[in-house]
């Protein structure tokens, strides 16, 4: 009995994957993001057992790139192919040693090439290659099938160096584990900066050696009032490299002077001085307000659990505050290789004006300090900001306009379109909808060069889709608000808009979808899309 079900179940499998018909030429296949030029030709390489990759050329990790391409091909296929100098059918070639992302895919019946001047552009290469393969590449068990590749030429470059997703792990908390998940999935994007928002109101996400109460109190807790969480500094170690091998950097985030909160409530020092209503002269000292005894002894917030915004500050006037700000720059700057670290300054609505200027360009120094640039929300742009420093576009488009204006680069996040926590219409089952509703079709059809009045491609580092997550709570969760439309900021950020069509996108993601399906991935199935 037991034989006959699972042999129902293979051949029941094998006729489903046999529907999934082999594409014919190279200008068929559903690759996202869209690369620069596709050249289809006539025929095809097969992959077999005895295929070798070859590396050729001296770089680092070329090894590894040849190791995972290994892996990527391995769990369908069966084949362990063999990796090394000895001439080979797969060739990995790095011509040059430069930070470009550049690469070609050349696909000759009787080799495949892919060749960059970067180990990153290699990568991205063998991303291409595994998205020609068909879809059954991505089964985690053996599948019968033939592994053909259809000549042709693929040159690709991105349009924007900076294409970033972020993760809120502050308001819910998310393991290592589901970070790597994401990190695998925009991977495969050719997305290349994950910003992590490390504290918020709701928590405190990031062990600080000198300030421990920071996670043994500030971390306690997270939106709805679970028990959050946070990554110690090695886990945090473990994230950057498991992002590096994957050609992402990790942007750390912590949000000041508002949305702290957790920070707040975790050190009675760092909160501002009592607030007397009028007519109330508090402590007197020789016929003065003391307000040395008010400032210096301020209680301890209470833990937060809501998803209001705006009404938490540091207080600005401190030295202690800025203290607290290096040892936190300080560590965290140590052990985050990129060049990039993100001081927040959204929404802080109970700081007065003059202190938030006088605030975050203290901030700015103490980042330059620690050899970062600052990455700001747009409001960082109504202070001075130093050189090279970015103001990441959400909201309003005057502080762009204020940033490009400085001299200063703009990331572009605008709520309206690249929001993964916005639902999808009215029906969404998560979310929030404060911004827009935004549907795939939303997401994919805008261009970052002409989006905001007076910014154009030359004034923009880069675009971000942020997931914000007081709604979101599981992977699951992040899964259904992410995909599909983390593809389509993926590629509004690598191709080039005059080449990008919506409806050639309907076709390719529907592909992808049949891909995320084998992968787990539980993506939201948009009636845009005929999955
Ligand atoms: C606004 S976007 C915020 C976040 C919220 C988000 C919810 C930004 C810089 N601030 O604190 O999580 O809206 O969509």
């Amino acid at each position: 009995m037991k034989k006959s079900i699972l042999g129902f179940f293979l051949i029941f499998s094998a006729i489903v994957f046999s529907c999934q018909e082999p594409i014919n030429g190279l200008e068929e296949a559903a690759i996202i993001p869209l690369p620069s030029s596709i050249q289809a030709g006539s025929g095809a390489f097969e992959l077999s057992s005895s295929s070798r990759i070859q590396l050729i050329g001296s770089s680092k990790n070329l090894s590894d790139l040849g190791e995972f391409l290994v892996s990527k091909l391995k769990p369908a296929t069966g084949y362990d192919l063999k990796v090394g100098t000895e001439e080979g059918d797969i060739q990995l070639v790095i011509n040059g040693n430069d930070d470009s992302e550049t690469y070609s895919l050349d696909v000759e019946k009787s080799k495949v090439t892919i060749s960059a001047s970067s180990e990153a552009g290699i990568f991205y290469g063998i991303q291409t290659l595994v998205q020609i393969l068909p879809v059954q590449i991505e089964s985690s068990t053996v599948v019968e099938e033939s592994w053909r590749i259809p000549v042709g030429k693929i040159e690709d470059k991105p349009d924007y160096s900076y294409r970033g997703s972020m993760l809120d792990v502050a308001r819910h908390f998310f393991e290592v584990e589901d970070v790597k998940h994401y990190i695998d999935q925009m991977a495969k994007l050719k997305l290349n900066y994950l910003h992590l928002h490390l504290t918020d109101d709701q928590g405190w996400r990031i062990e600080i050696k000198s300030w421990p109460n920071l996670t043994s109190i500030g971390a306690k807790t997270e939106v709805g009032g679970g028990e959050g969480g946070y990554y110690t500094q090695d886990q945090y170690k473990e994230i950057v490299d498991y992002a590096a091998k994957n050609y992402i950097t990790i942007v750390p985030e912590i949000d000041m002077p508002g949305h702290t909160n957790a920070a707040l409530a975790s050190y009675g020092e760092l909160n501002p001085g009592v607030n007397l209503p009028d007519g109330d002269f508090g402590t007197m000292k020789e016929g003065k307000i003391d307000f040395d005894i008010l400032d210096k002894n301020p209680q301890p917030a209470e833990l937060y659990t809501g998803i209001e915004v705006g009404f938490s500050t540091l207080a600005t006037n401190k030295d202690i505050t800025y203290q607290f700000i290096e040892d936190v720059i300080r560590e965290i700057s140590e052990i985050t290789p990129g060049p990039y670290f993100h001081i927040g300054g959204d929404e802080s609505h109970v700081t007065e004006k003059d202190d938030y200027i006088y605030f975050v360009e203290k901030v700015q120094e103490i980042t330059a300090k620690y050899g970062k640039i600052s990455i700001g929300w747009d409001e960082i742009a109504t202070t001075k900001l130093a050189k090279g420093n970015v103001a990441q576009f959400w909201a309003l488009e005057e502080n762009a306009k204020l940033a490009k204006d400085q001299g200063n680069q703009i990331l572009m996040s605008p709520a309206k379109r690249a929001y993964l926590d916005m639902q999808y219409d009215s029906t969404s089952r998560l979310g929030l909808h404060w911004a827009a509703y935004i549907e795939l079709d939303s997401a994919y059809m805008w261009d970052p060069a002409t989006y905001a009045d007076g910014i154009s491609k030359a004034d923009i580092l880069g675009v971000e889709a942020p997931l914000w997550t007081e709604t979101i709570k599981s992977r699951a969760d992040i899964e259904y608000m992410v995909f599909p439309r983390l593809a389509a900021i993926a590629e509004i950020a690598w191709t080039p808009t005059p080449k990008r069509e919506w409806t050639d996108f309907q076709r390719r993601i529907a592909v992808q979808g049949k891909r995320w399906d084998m992968n787990g991935i539980q993506f939201y199935k948009s009636p845009k899309v005929n999955w």
